[in-house]
């Protein structure tokens, strides 16, 4: 479904579409190009995305162009009215520190502080991509917006928005508890040496 979503912004190459998955929807749904590829052919199969090959240079070779076909459309669609399906938890952060009685003297500090400083930088680059998407920057979002009439851009980049605030909510929730984490481990101290 993200790479029907991100056809729907227009049609574009093999290449791009590996290019420009990772540089927008790829944020919230991560693919690597090894699953991209193989997807498209089946989406191609399955007729919801069209493929033609597109003059490539001078020398008369090719290169194909994927489209989103009517097909492909509908399937956005019904995708949307479908109640999302939730995976059962399987964090490993919270595993880990379910069982820090078991941590080495600072392991589980320096857990925490790994963790803290992980979802720093996601922080930052959540910003960015913000940022992008309001200014209507972003390559992809600007693409999609010159198919649309100026009154339904702006809904079309709140929902983008709107996700991204999401994923900013949840890491500076985990910010959050591993920084109480770390007072946590202060507060306890270390255990007494065996034996
Ligand atoms: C789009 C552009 C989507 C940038 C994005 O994330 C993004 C898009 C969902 O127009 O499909 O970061």
């Amino acid at each position: 479904m993200a790479l029907l979503a991100l056809l729907s912004s227009g049609p574009m190459t093999g290449y791009d579409v590996g290019k420009q998955f990772s540089a927008s929807v790829g944020h919230v749904w991560h693919a690597p190009d090894s699953q991209i590829y193989p997807e498209m052919r089946r989406l191609n199969a399955e007729g919801l995305l069209s493929a033609r090959p597109v003059p490539w240079g001078s020398r008369g070779a090719t290169k194909t162009e994927y489209a989103l076909t009517a097909e492909g459309e509908e399937e956005l669609r019904r995708w949307q009215e479908r109640p999302p399906t939730y995976v059962r938890e399987r964090d490993p952060a919270r595993l880990r520190a379910a069982y820090f009685e078991w941590a080495p003297p600072g392991a589980a500090a320096a857990q925490l502080r790994a963790h803290i400083a992980h979802h720093e930088e996601q922080r930052l680059q959540t910003l960015r991509v913000i940022d992008e998407l309001q200014r209507r920057t972003q390559p992809t979002l600007a693409r999609r917006l010159s198919r649309y009439p100026e009154q339904e851009q702006e809904r079309i980049v709140a929902f983008k928005v709107f996700a991204y605030e999401g994923q900013l909510a949840r890491v500076e929730q985990e910010i959050a508890w591993a920084k109480r984490g770390l007072e946590l481990l202060d507060r306890l101290g270390e255990p007494e040496a065996a034996g």
